[in-house]
């Protein structure tokens, strides 16, 4: 059988978790880019190194291998050693607020670490193809609805960075005739979200409340307007996109938003709380430049991919609550192994308001 081979960057972080699986269960064979860290980083993965190995067998059908976005030589390595038919680059310094503080590191590993793949995959595999995980942060002062064809006013130096980028991957496509398309994705959240982007940092938080480890969250703006969905059908858009005839760009949103002290209302108010009697707000949280509303307009990518989301705000919002409360629960040796398999949202809900009113 003649496989697929797709690599991909960023493959332990939250989406390049999802998309390997997703792949791995299409057949392909999925070659791993990871970077070398003093502790395993893979805990997002380790079902699928379970179940498809790691490269250490011929047969594996997960390949991991180090690299890193500032290290060209090792981006193509990769390429040659494999020569992929995909190239899916999620890997990147993904944190806002923290580009503030890490700005030249930023820079580095969101533009030019997308240069050295291009420039990699044009000397060796230049038919591959390639996608960029751009961003909705590239619009940034804009007003809504953004779609493809909105001014990009980037406030962030994560922002400037994807802006490059996506500027890199049009320019290599117009010049070089390559397939490579940008996803320009707004926020995607799901129970494998870091730990300290907003919505992870709430439903993580509020876990630690309902079993009486907190009594407070400390937050930043809360008035912020996001486009949330849900990552585990934004990676099929991704797909989507490096299966079409040419290679484009596309806006991939729910086309809904809202503010940040929503979430906190939605998330709370499933345990029947009031979050203004456990949100603290701490200038530290705050950025030196905010983007105020982000909302897209997904038309193009319903149009021409055929891709439409099914998981709206509310059921992102109780997928992330409940799944931390089993995680918390199951930690703090709360409920059994045979209850840790209870499908039904309300086990654990019921759960967290029994402990918190007792
Ligand atoms: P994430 O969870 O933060 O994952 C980032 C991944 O990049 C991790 O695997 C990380 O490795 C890897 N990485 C970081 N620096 C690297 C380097 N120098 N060399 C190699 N790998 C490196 O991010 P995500 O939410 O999955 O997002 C995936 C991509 O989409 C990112 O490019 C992000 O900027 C972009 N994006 C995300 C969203 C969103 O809402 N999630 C929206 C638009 C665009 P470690 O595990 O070792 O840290
Ligand atoms: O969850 P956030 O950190 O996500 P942000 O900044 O929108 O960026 C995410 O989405 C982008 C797509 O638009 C991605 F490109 C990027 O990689 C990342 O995945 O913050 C969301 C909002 C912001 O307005 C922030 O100021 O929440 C506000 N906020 C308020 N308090 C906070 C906090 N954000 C964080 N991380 N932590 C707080 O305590």
């Amino acid at each position: 059988m003649n496989r697929k081979i797709a690599a991909i960057t960023g493959i332990s972080g939250q989406d390049g978790s999802y998309l390997a699986e997703f792949l791995l269960e299409k057949e392909y064979q999925v070659i791993g880019i990871v970077r070398r860290t003093s502790h395993k980083n893979l805990s997002r993965i380790e079902h699928l190194i379970s179940k498809y190995g790691s490269g250490e067998n011929n047969l594996d059908r997960l390949i991991l291998n180090y690299g890193d976005l500032s290290d060209s030589s090792s981006l193509k390595k990769i390429i040659s050693k494999f020569n992929p038919d995909e190239f899916y680059n999620l890997g990147a310094q993904s944190h806002v607020g923290i580009s503030f503080d890490n700005a030249l590191s930023t820079l580095d590993f969101d533009t030019l670490g997308v240069l050295r793949i291009l420039d990699s995959l044009r000397e060796i595999k230049s038919d591959c193809r390639f996608y960029q995980a751009s961003s909705s942060e590239i619009f940034g002062n804009s007003p809504p609805p953004q779609n493809e064809n909105t001014t990009m006013l980037p406030r962030s130096p994560y922002a400037i960075a994807k802006l490059a980028s996506y500027h890199l991957t049009r320019l290599y496509r117009e010049a070089y005739g390559m397939h490579a398309s940008n996803g320009i994705l707004f926020n995607h959240e799901s129970p494998k979200r870091g730990l300290n982007f907003v919505t992870r940092k709430i439903t993580s938080q509020l876990a630690e409340i309902a079993v009486g480890e907190r009594k407070k969250i400390t937050l930043g703006n809360l008035e912020a307007k996001r486009d949330w969905g849900f990552s585990g059908e934004y990676i099929q858009a991704m797909w989507k996109m490096l299966q079409q005839e040419s290679p484009d760009d596309f806006v991939i949103s729910t086309d809904e938003t809202h503010t940040v002290r929503d979430f906190l209302n939605e998330a709370f108010s499933l345990l029947n709380l009031d979050y203004k009697d456990y949100v603290q707000i701490d200038n530290q949280f705050k950025r030196p430049s905010e983007v105020p509303e982000l909302l897209g307009d997904s038309t193009k990518a319903r149009q021409i991919l055929g891709w439409e989301p099914k998981i709206k705000f509310k059921e992102l919002t109780r997928m992330m609550v409940v799944e931390d409360l089993k995680e918390k629960f199951k930690d703090r040796q709360l409920i059994s192994s045979e209850e840790a398999n209870i499908k039904e949202d309300n086990f654990y809900i019921n759960k967290a308001i029994k402990l918190i009113n007792n």
